[in-house]
């Protein structure tokens, strides 16, 4: 018998465990354990005592559901075992004012910092400035926020904090490093304040946090951050509300493995987002309101980036046409004809082309839609995107319903599983314009050697990929990527660095506390 999906208890606090020494950290996996043991000795020597607690939060690897999570669609992602853990020093409040002290295990990348907290307006943070403290500062800020709101009066003295990181999610390699970072953030001030924080609470305001460092993201990696547990898919959905369930891997005769492979092309959100990510926001909202606009639909305003969602549109739509009993996957086949129908200009929509099918002026689009964050883009293609999105969405309904439906994987739901891959990295190359050039070589490369499906995982434009292959084939298919991508693109490249290229992703713990190590 195989494990049952089970859903994720929301309110449930995050997990805190005690360990008297570093030989007792029994939640860390154990090819972790010398990392904890390190930070704790480093901590100590530049401190001058033992921290009170260590904050941890692990990246996350996407294995369906690409860009689809801030349409509010469903997603399956899991916690990675790579991780921020974060070494704590509480110092108590004081009316002389809050002082956050911080250094990083790896000085020369990331160089220590202090600075003040105000006690009366909150964290500033510049997204310009890429600072690697920004993403501490981003924790911070949705912590201290959160913990004002409890606070009858608003006022909050928070407590200094010494801290000591180390991180080894690759950043900018696609599997989530700022979403660890901040939740370890956050988790680490919540505690320093002697807040008990739920998963829900922690997931809320660590999604609002990544905003504030200017990007417009949706909830997945911040909930697969916190929520995953070791062994299991993490099914997370976002309509109506924030819901998640553990998704057991079935059996099968050639046991399933996921490899995530880097390309080690780094896609810097914070620059490219006008031109891709947040623009990919943008261009999903507006056909989200052009399409209900067009079937005398009023939108409600969601919690999605920009408060409008393609899943927004598909409930109004099946409301108005009473089919809210139909099956999930009718429904989406029938939003995506209703697009097809609407957008038929291939080459996109340009804004006052855009204005005039909501019957508004250039400057009011401008102003509700594309003024949050900055987007460059002349034409927006509503068409690709909102396809991409609507049968992305099918995808994971039909890879979860395959996981379900058996305890045992035959080889043609195997297969299929790996086909729905395949076709995702398809979607995500073609219409939603987010892979690369060397994320497609990686995907072909991978699946000449063996694997089942093989696609890009994350935001893309590079970063990381993930294959899905027979465990007896992970030796031909790193090897082959080994041979026909690494050393022949990165000829140089050193041994260290090739080691960390490809790893076998086993589905990892989320967030959790140590105390007493
Ligand atoms: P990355 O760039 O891989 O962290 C982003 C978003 C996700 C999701 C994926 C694409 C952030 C923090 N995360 O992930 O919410 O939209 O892209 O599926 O921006
Ligand atoms: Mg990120």
């Amino acid at each position: 018998m195989s494990p049952q999906q089970e859903l994720v208890p929301q309110t449930e606090s995050i997990a805190e465990v005690y360990a008297t020494d570093e030989a007792s950290l029994t939640s860390v996996a154990p090819e972790h354990q010398q990392r904890w043991s390190n930070l704790i000795t480093q901590f100590n020597k530049t401190y001058n005592y033992r921290p009170d607690f260590v904050a941890r939060s692990p990246g996350r690897v996407n294995i369906i559901g690409e860009h689809i999570d801030y349409s509010l669609y469903d997603v399956l992602p899991t916690a990675v075992s790579v991780d921020v853990i974060m070494a704590v020093k509480v110092v108590p409040a004081s009316a002389e004012g809050t002082t956050i002290t911080i250094a990083n295990v790896s000085p020369e990348k990331f160089p220590a910092r202090e600075f003040s907290v105000p006690h009366d307006k909150d964290v500033e943070i510049d997204p310009k400035k890429h600072e690697w403290v920004n993403y501490f500062r981003a924790g911070l800020s949705g912590a201290l926020k959160f913990l004002r709101k409890q606070k009858t009066d608003g006022s909050l003295v928070p407590a200094s904090m010494q801290i000591l990181v180390d991180g080894n999610v690759p950043p900018g390699g696609g599997i989530s490093s700022s979403a660890a970072f901040v939740c370890a953030s956050a988790l680490a001030v919540m505690k320093a304040n002697n807040h008990d924080v739920s998963k829900q609470d922690l997931l809320d305001l660590a999604v609002v946090s990544e905003r504030a460092v200017g990007v417009y993201s949706g909830g997945m990696d911040q909930a697969a951050s916190i929520f995953s547990k070791r062994g299991y898919l993490l099914y997370t959905q976002f309509f109506p509300k924030f819901n998640a369930h553990h998704v057991p891997i079935p059996t099968s005769s050639d046991e399933i493995t996921f490899l995530m492979a880097q390309s080690f092309v780094t896609s810097n959100k914070a620059d490219t987002a006008p031109r891709h990510y947040n623009l990919r926001v943008a261009e999903c909202t507006l056909a989200a309101v052009i399409l209900a606009k067009h079937h005398g639909v009023t939108l409600p305003k969601d919690n999605s980036s920009l408060g409008y969602s393609l899943r927004n549109f598909h409930n109004e739509l099946m409301t108005k046409e009473g089919r809210l009993q139909d099956p999930l996957e009718y429904q989406i086949d029938s939003v995506i004809q209703a697009t097809m129908d609407l957008f038929t200009q291939e080459e996109g929509y340009t804004r006052e082309e855009m204005a005039q099918l909501l019957g508004i002026t250039v400057a009011e689009l401008e102003s509700t839609f594309l003024s949050a964050f900055p987007v460059q883009a002349e034409r927006f293609q509503l068409r690709q995107r909102a396809l991409h999105c609507f049968k992305e969405a099918r995808r994971v309904l039909d890879f979860k319903a395959c996981l379900s439906k058996a305890t045992q994987l035959d080889e043609r739901r195997i297969h299929y599983l790996g086909q729905l891959l395949n076709e995702s990295q398809e979607s995500c190359a073609t219409a939603y314009d987010c892979s690369a050039p060397e994320v497609d070589e990686i995907c072909a490369i991978a699946r000449r050697a063996g694997t089942w499906g093989s696609r890009l995982t994350g935001a893309g434009w590079g970063g990381c990929t993930v294959h899905m292959l027979p465990q007896g084939k992970v030796e031909a298919v790193t090897s082959a990527l080994r041979n026909e991508y690494y050393l022949k693109k990165f000829p140089d490249i050193s041994k260290e660095k090739l080691e960390q290229a490809m790893v076998i992703s086993k589905p990892s713990n989320g967030s959790f506390l140590v105390t007493g190590a």
